[in-house]
C-alpha cells in the first residue's frame, strides 16, 4: 500500500516517520510531481497539481476538521474525503471557547487594568442567566463545547442543520429557527464549517439579533464573518466585543483594523491545533479498516459541503 504525504505549512519528516511507525506495511513518502500513484493521501493545503496526478486514490485524508480549502480543488471522482474528527481538538476548543467566555463574564480585562494601577476595586457580580450562550454548529467540536460551557452553568442553546437533542443543551435547527436561536443568546459561538450556506452567516442582520451587550466568538473560519459590520455593532454599543481566532486573509493583514481594536480580542488560528500522534493514529485507524472493507466515520458529504 502507498501512501502519499502533501502537506503545507508542516514539517514533513514527523509526520513521515510517525505514519511509517504506525503502518510498517506501507510505504510512505512525500510528494513530488511525477512520484507514482499511491492508494491513500494525507493532506493538508495541497496545490491542485497533486490531485491532478494522484488519480488513484481510494482516499485523501485531510489533516484537519475544516474542508472548505480543499473543496475548492477538482478532486480525482472516486476519492474519498476524510476530515479530521476530534483527534484532540475538541477539548481545546473547550478550553479556547470557555476561555474566552469566562475572561468576558468576569471582567478579568477590567481587573487586569486595575491591579495593574495599583487599584482594589469590585465590579458587581454578573448574573449567569443573564449570559446565554448560544453555539452554532453542533458536530464534533460544537458537542463538546456546548458540554464544556453547560459545566459553567450558563445557560447553554445550540444550532444546527439538523435536529439534535443534547442534554442541558436547547436545540434550534436550520434557517426557520435561526432568528429563535439569534435572539435568545447573548453570546455567540461559531463552529460551523464554510460553506454556501454559512459563509458571512456572522452579519449585521443576524449578530443584531443577539441580546444586547452580546459577545461574539469565532473559531470557525473568517470568511463567516463580515468584517465591517462586526465593527459597526462594536462601535454603535450592540455588541460589547468579540474574541476572533480565524479571519478572512490570515496571516491577518498588518493594516487591518482588527489588530487595534480595544473590543477585539485576537489569536492567530490557534484555538484547537492538530496534533500529530492523535492523528496519525486516527488516520491510521480509517486506513486499515478501509483495507478490511469496513466503513469509516468522517467521509466528507461534497455536495453538502462538510
Ligand atoms: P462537524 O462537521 O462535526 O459539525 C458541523 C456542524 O455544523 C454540524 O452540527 C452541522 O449540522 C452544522 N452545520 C453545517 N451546515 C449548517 C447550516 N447550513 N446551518 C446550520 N448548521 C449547519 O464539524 P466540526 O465540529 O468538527 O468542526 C467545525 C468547524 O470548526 C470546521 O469546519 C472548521 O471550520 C472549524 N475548525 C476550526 C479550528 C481552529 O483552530 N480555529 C480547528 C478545527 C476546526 P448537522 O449536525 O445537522 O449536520
Ligand atoms: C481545522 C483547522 O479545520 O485547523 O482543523 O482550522
Amino acid at each position: 500500500m502507498r501512501i502519499s504525504f502533501c502537506c503545507v505549512d508542516s514539517r514533513p519528516e514527523p509526520w513521515l516517520d510517525g505514519l511509517r511507525a504506525t503502518l510498517p506495511q506501507a510505504e510512505v513518502s512525500l510528494w513530488a510531481s511525477g512520484a507514482p500513484q499511491a492508494d491513500y493521501a494525507v493532506v493538508w493545503a495541497p496545490p491542485q497539481q497533486f490531485f491532478d496526478e494522484q488519480t488513484r486514490l481510494k482516499a485523501a485524508f485531510n489533516i484537519g476538521a475544516g474542508v472548505d480549502a480543499l473543496l475548492k480543488l477538482r478532486l480525482p471522482p472516486h476519492t474519498a474525503l476524510v476530515r479530521l474528527e476530534d483527534a484532540g481538538m475538541s477539548v481545546q476548543m473547550a478550553e479556547y471557547v470557555c476561555h474566552a467566555l469566562i475572561r468576558h463574564f468576569r471582567e478579568f480585562d477590567a481587573y487586569e487594568t486595575d491591579t495593574r494601577e495599583g487599584r482594589w476595586s469590585f465590579r458587581k457580580p454578573r448574573v449567569r442567566a443573564d449570559w446565554p450562550v448560544g453555539i452554532m454548529g453542533l458536530g464534533v467540536l460544537g458537542k463538546r463545547v456546548a458540554k464544556a460551557v453547560a459545566a459553567f452553568e450558563f445557560p447553554v442553546m445550540g444550532w444546527s442543520r439538523s435536529q439534535h437533542a443534547i442534554e442541558g443543551v436547547r436545540c434550534f435547527a436550520g434557517g426557520a429557527q435561526l432568528i429563535d436561536f439569534l435572539s435568545a443568546s447573548k453570546v455567540l459561538v461559531c463552529l460551523l464549517p464554510l460553506t454556501s450556506d454559512t459563509c458571512d452567516i456572522l452579519n449585521r442582520r443576524n449578530l443584531s439579533q443577539l441580546q444586547a451587550g452580546g459577545y461574539l466568538i469565532n473559531v470557525a473560519r473568517g470568511a463567516h464573518l463580515v468584517d465591517d459590520d462586526l465593527l459597526q455593532l462594536l462601535d454603535s454599543g450592540h455588541l460589547a466585543g468579540a474574541t476572533l481566532d480565524v479571519f478572512r486573509s490570515e496571516p491577518l493583514p498588518a493594516e487591518h483594523p482588527f489588530w487595534r481594536h480595544s473590543k477585539i480580542m485576537l489569536t492567530p488560528h490557534t484555538s484547537a491545533r492538530t496534533l500529530r500522534e492523535e492523528t496519525i493514529a486516527q488516520i491510521a485507524g480509517k486506513i486499515l479498516a478501509l483495507e478490511r472493507g469496513q466503513s469509516i466515520r468522517g467521509v466528507v458529504d461534497v455536495g453538502r459541503g462538510y
